[in-house]
């Protein structure tokens, strides 16, 4: 697939959820250089930058993706061209193993959440959601899941899908009637787009009003996530940016005079979520922070914003 068919792919929302679009902006990096007609080191340098810039316009909530562009072309080794290029490669399949990897350990640990008898909730579709199912049905559990359909473009029924595929017990609701659905669950278990330095989680629009009730209801709530999802531009004082869609993705041609709003995400504030799980462990959000820097150096370099 070309860099361009790879950029409209992830603008177009034919890629959904934050670490598949990560994981498809990093592999559109060997695109690049497989593409590239530089014969020089400071032409295919300029190429890869330029490729980051257009990828990181194409979602504004997804610092994952963020941080594994910059992880790419942070630090490169090389002393030619051809060298460069190898480098860039290497470097995409390091993220790619990474990722695989994270979400292994994740699975692990989230699935210990699990037993016999449970009943999670779940909104939007998150692969790292998907994962801890797996991992839980794989160990023999027995337990259910709910789910929302997540309007206005349906994830939570890929969600349903997916987990029906797996042999799990699933039932379907409508986002309106996720107190009633919340209500008979043990656990809310959700991805994330991005985790700010105060703490707070952006994941699909409705997020924060479930971990509400479910907060209401005494029902844990974890995020689940890769630690990339930090948005480490927060810690300069910069506001990640929440992706604002299209009114018509909701109502198509509404009458005059309505102004339809479309945010695709919301902020989940640290006091709601019981805690983050990532590969680093489980932690409370402000915690989660401290190991995301302590095991992240690279990330918070000034240079890189
Ligand atoms: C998807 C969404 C997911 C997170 C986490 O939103 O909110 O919960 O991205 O997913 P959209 P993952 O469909 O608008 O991209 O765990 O796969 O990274």
């Amino acid at each position: 697939m070309s860099f361009k068919e790879t950029v409209n792919r992830i603008k177009n929302l034919k890629v959904q959820g934050a670490e598949n679009v990560a994981i498809e902006a990093v592999k559109s990096l060997k695109e690049v250089v497989k593409e590239s007609k530089s014969k020089n080191i400071a032409g295919i340098l300029a190429e890869v930058h330029h490729a980051k810039n257009i990828l990181f316009l194409t979602r504004p909530t997804e610092p994952c993706m963020r941080n594994a562009l910059n992880y790419v072309l942070h630090d490169l080794n090389y002393d030619d061209p051809v060298e460069l290029a190898k480098e860039v490669c290497l470097k995409v399949d390091e993220v790619l193993e990474r990722f695989d990897k994270n979400q292994m350990i994740i699975a692990q640990i989230g699935s210990r959440k699990i037993g016999n008898g449970t009943v999670v909730f779940t909104h939007c579709h998150s692969s790292t959601i998907l994962e801890i199912l797996k991992e839980a049905k794989k160990q023999g559990k027995k337990f259910e899941v709910h789910n929302t359909e997540t309007r206005p473009l349906y994830q939570g029924r890929v969600t349903a899908k997916e987990i029906a595929k797996l042999g799990i017990p699933v039932i379907h609701f409508v986002d309106a009637a996720a107190r009633f659905a919340l209500k008979k669950a043990d656990l809310m278990l959700i991805g994330a787009d991005a985790i700010t330095t105060e703490g707070k989680v952006i994941n699909k629009i409705g997020s924060e009003l479930y971990a509400e009730i479910a907060n209401k209801y005494d029902i844990p709530v974890y995020a689940c996530s890769d630690s990339w999802k930090f948005d480490a531009e927060t810690v300069f004082g910069y506001e990640t940016e929440i992706e604002k869609r299209k009114g018509n993705e909701i109502w198509k041609n509404p009458p005059k005079g309505i102004t339809v709003n479309n945010f695709a995400f919301e902020k989940v504030s640290p006091s709601l979520i019981t805690g983050i799980i990532s590969e680093l462990g489980i932690y409370k959000p402000h915690i989660f922070i401290q190991e995301v820097k302590v095991n992240n150096k690279w990330m918070f370099r000034k240079h890189l914003f």
